[in-house]
């Protein structure tokens, strides 16, 4: 059965620092999802976010995930970006052996937000054939003049409705969510109760942080285990894929 995976910005580039690959944690990630797929035979789907590429064009030029009119050199130099650390992150990935197959998101889209079901059914296929799918957060057209900013996280959720995953995975630079950012005490498993929860301001959600679990939350209701694990160590990542536990944050299925 497939497996969702999202490599987070903070993961393939360094945050702070604007267009910065962070190539070794992409190369250590890519060994390793290597000899997964060499010991398992298991299909894959890879999605990444915009990190200190895309996202630092989208703050430069204020442009957001709301449908509008934003400047046309930033449209351009968002979606420059992305395909630019696309094309390190599939590069490293077949150096190392796997044999990534960047998919656009612009491809899975029609009018709209319309989603193209029949290139979504299609994602399945490619993976199943031995290519990983690897697909990014993007600046998409919405209509006419108007733009919008479409997340990795998002498109999680949107992608696992269509190939029903047997986990999802999110791979960020921390351990998983966190009590407190202070103390640092990991929540093991995140239940479900309403927005109240992600709201909670005892809980170090920051906006980003608050997207990933509303998402995890909408896939976890699909019936599929969410991950959160800390990308830097690989074998976390490994385990989640091959259906063990590990040390993370989980979003059971219901
Ligand atoms: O890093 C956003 O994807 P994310 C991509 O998953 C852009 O939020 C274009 C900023």
């Amino acid at each position: 059965m497939i497996s969702l995976l999202k490599l987070g910005g903070s993961i393939v580039t360094f945050k702070d620092k604007p267009l910065a690959f962070n190539s070794i944690a992409v190369a250590n990630i890519s060994k390793a999802l290597s000899e997964f797929i060499e010991d398992e035979h298991e299909p894959l789907i890879v999605v990444h976010g915009g990190g200190s590429f895309g996202h630092y064009y989208s703050v430069k030029y204020d442009i957001h995930s709301r449908a509008d009119r934003y400047s046309s050199e930033g449209i351009s130099y968002v979606r420059c970006s992305m395909v630019e650390l696309n094309h390190l992150i599939v590069s490293t990935m077949l150096k190392s052996g796997l044999k990534p197959f960047t998919v656009h998101p612009s491809s899975l889209f029609l009018k709209g937000k319309d989603i193209n079901v029949d290139a979504m059914n299609r994602l399945k296929d490619i993976a199943e054939h031995g290519l990983i799918p690897v697909i990014h957060g993007d600046i998409m057209h919405y209509s006419k003049d108007l733009f919008y900013i479409l997340s990795g996280d998002e498109l999680m959720s949107i992608v696992a409705r269509y190939v029903n995953p047997k986990v999802a995975v999110f791979a960020l630079s921390v351990d998983g969510v966190y009590k407190d950012i202070k103390s640092k005490e990991l929540v093991k498993e995140l239940k479900y109760s309403g927005d109240a929860f992600i709201n909670d301001v005892g809980m170090d959600v920051t906006g980003g942080m608050k997207r990933k679990i509303r998402e995890a939350f909408n896939i976890a209701s699909m019936g599929i285990d969410v991950w959160f694990v800390n990308g830097l160590y690989t074998d976390r990542i490994v385990n989640v894929l091959k259906g063990y536990e590990t040390v993370g944050t989980i979003v059971r299925g219901r």
